[in-house]
């Protein structure tokens, strides 16, 4: 597992998060006008994958159930293709959300059967896993009970990665969607990695094969406020530092709707100001990362090579980020 954390964080390098689910995919297409299949889901991720130069940049990229069984044009699973360039594959895990108590929260579900799944994965050369909780914020919410449960389940699906040698990315997304402040995130955020890190800690998780995948401490879109990326840095690693054991091997953003330009700058800034924190700082973007590749790309294989210059633009500029070298 330690060689497998390693490689996803090797200098300069970050993940690629490539697992839209089928409901995530149907969306960022359409709002191209693009048709989502499972076709056309596989040439866009052939598009992405097999951009020259991306080994450069990634350790890993996570993948989606649908893909790990899809193969390229020259008949390699991606999971085969992408571990012949050196790039980890891994999978997300989780089987979205489902409602909880009734009271408009929603819990994510998956961890039935997940120990069997895992066993499949792991002969398709998979070796590393992802969970994600959203969680949002508004006068009322996040409850104490809906992030207990929610948190508890994130460290069910850790131990049982572990017990099945997968390196677990624990993803608590704490969603931009909202008016509250960049202080009421602080708080939410450190709430509920304590607790996160609490279950994780009773389920005897090893934290030195584990990474953190989660939101920089920004306030809510609604709030029409965009914080210098000065203060992102401080904010966010003010609230690391409160609430993650220095034993995690590493921590790694994800965009959460942050424009690339944002999401790169912010990122910059962390590393930038992260003095002696103990951790490994690294990206794991989706949005941020694919965005303007697949605006070019719009289905079309004339505009695959237009739409890969992009993409290795933008994971070099996030690249250099990761090393506060911009
Ligand atoms: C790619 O999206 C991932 C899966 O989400 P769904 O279950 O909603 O399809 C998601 O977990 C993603 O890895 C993270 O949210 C990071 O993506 P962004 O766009 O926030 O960087």
């Amino acid at each position: 597992m330690n060689d497998t954390a390693q490689k996803l964080l090797a200098p300069g390098k970050g993940l690629l998060a490539a697992d839209e689910s089928t409901h995530t995919i149907v969306k960022r297409f359409g709002a191209l006008s693009l048709t989502s299949t499972p076709e056309l889901n596989r040439k866009y991720r052939e598009m992405l994958f097999a951009t020259p130069g991306i080994e450069q940049f990634l350790g890993g990229v996570i993948l989606f159930d649908e893909t790990v069984h899809q193969k390229n044009d020259d008949g390699i699973t991606f999971p085969e293709y992408l571990t012949g360039r050196g790039i980890v594959p891994g999978i997300k895990v989780d089987e979205g959300l489902e409602p909880f108590n009734g009271g408009g929260e929603q819990v994510t579900k998956g961890l039935e059967g997940l120990s069997d799944r895992l066993k499949k994965y792991s002969e398709l050369g998979l070796k590393f896993t992802k969970w994600r909780a959203a969680i949002s914020i508004t006068d009322i919410f996040p409850t104490d009970s809906f992030l207990q449960e929610n948190m508890e389940r994130l460290a069910r699906f850790a131990k049982i990665s572990q017990e099945n040698g997968f390196v677990p990315v624990t993803e608590p997304e704490i969603l931009l969607d909202g008016n509250h402040t960049s202080t009421r995130c602080e708080e939410i955020s450190v709430k509920t990695w304590k607790i996160l890190f609490e279950k994780l800690k009773a389920e005897n998780v090893d934290l030195t094969n584990l990474l953190l995948k989660t939101s920089m401490v920004l306030p809510g879109k609604g709030s029409g406020v965009i914080p210098a990326p000065f203060e992102v840095a401080q904010v966010t690693l003010r609230a690391l530092k409160n609430a993650v054991p220095a034993e995690v091997f590493g921590i790694v953003f994800l965009s959460g709707g942050q424009s690339p330009e944002e999401a790169t700058a912010n990122l910059n800034e962390i590393i930038k100001d992260k003095g002696d924190s103990p951790w490994q700082i690294s990206f794991s973007y989706a949005r941020a990362l694919q965005e303007e590749a697949m605006a070019a790309w719009l289905g079309k294989d004339e505009n695959v090579k237009a739409a890969q210059e992009l993409f290795l633009k933008r994971l070099t500029l996030v690249s250099k980020a990761r090393n506060g070298q911009l």
